[in-house]
């Protein structure tokens, strides 16, 4: 992690722009502040990505809460491509003006930009899907983007894809959960139980409704231990010995979130208290995180 920001730290240097990408089911939670915090006067766009799988309204939301706060935030579905022409569109408008400066100092190199965030976020897919084909690697598990690389969109940027840069410890159990469920979090070193018990007192508490509409289960009382039970009965997953197998049921849980089954779920709204993590150094438009 410290080789990740520094690396972070050498190649801000060559940036003009730099896109922060939040997950927009989770975008207090998916902000890394080791990583904004760096970013000093650089200009910065936020990302929302896999805003195919959040609650559309809440997504206006945080859009206006950023706006509220000075920053421009813009959701990105990039299964679809949804969202990628406004981007391009605000990105060219800021790049015109860098390029026009650099021409006036004789600098005549291509606008450079950098993708950052937390791992997972689909910081490569964006980059693949500005460049038009799939030069860097994307997968659905974090920690695919091992260093920094740069991919030429085609003769009007350069971008470089960074590898995602998570906290080196999370004190926070809500943060964690959010994290793994979202799937920022290397399988291995989370309980896929307490994760999915957890997403299951989320929904039971926010959107009790689901359970029915997705798992045909009426009943949430007494709660997601007991859910789950239901849940691998409903679905079969049974062990040898006919006890449900909680394990299956709980990888299954959560894979159906990642994918959208459970429907569309913003794990969080914005706080109109709190502001976002700010940067040191004089801010520009769009304004920093
Ligand atoms: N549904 C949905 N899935 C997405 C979206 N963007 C990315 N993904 C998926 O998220 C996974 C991760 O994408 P990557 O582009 O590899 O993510 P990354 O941020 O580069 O990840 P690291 O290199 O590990 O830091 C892939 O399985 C993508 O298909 C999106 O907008 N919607
Ligand atoms: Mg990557």
């Amino acid at each position: 992690m410290a080789r990740a920001k520094k690396d972070l730290q050498k190649n801000l240097k060559l940036v003009d722009a730099v896109f922060v990408m939040l997950d927009a089911r989770i975008p207090a939670s998916s902000n890394n502040p080791s990583i904004t915090s760096r970013l000093g006067d650089k200009i910065v766009i936020v990302l929302l990505s896999k805003a195919d799988l959040a609650d559309a309204q809440h997504t206006k939301k945080w859009v206006k809460w950023f706006k509220i706060n000075g920053i421009e935030a813009m959701p990105v579905d990039l299964i679809s491509g949804r969202g990628i022409k406004v981007v391009i569109n605000s990105l060219s408008s800021i790049l015109e003006k860098k390029v026009l400066l650099k021409r006036k100092s004789l600098r005549r190199t291509l606008p450079r930009c950098m993708v950052v965030g937390i791992p997972n976020v689909g910081k490569s897919m964006f980059i693949n899907k500005l460049a038009g084909y799939k030069p860097a690697r994307t997968g659905q598990y974090p920690g695919v983007t091992r260093g920094p690389q740069w991919i030429s969109i085609g003769d009007e940027l350069e971008m470089l894809d960074m590898p995602g840069i998570l906290w080196p410890k999370l004190n926070d159990r809500d943060h964690a959960m959010k994290l793994a469920a979202t799937g920022a979090i290397k399988k291995e070193v989370f309980d896929p139980g307490e994760v999915s018990q957890w997403l299951l007192e989320w929904i039971i508490l926010n959107k009790p409704g689901l359970i029915k509409e997705r798992f045909g289960i009426d009943e949430v009382y007494p709660g997601a231990d007991h859910l789950i039970e239901l849940i691998g009965k409903k679905r079969g997953f049974l062990t040898a010995g006919g006890n449900v197998d909680r394990l299956r049921t709980a990888d299954h849980i959560l894979r159906e979130f990642k994918e959208g089954k459970l429907g569309r779920i913003t794990l969080e709204v914005p706080n109109e208290r709190e502001r976002p993590c700010r940067t040191s150094g004089k801010t520009e438009q769009p304004a920093q995180l």
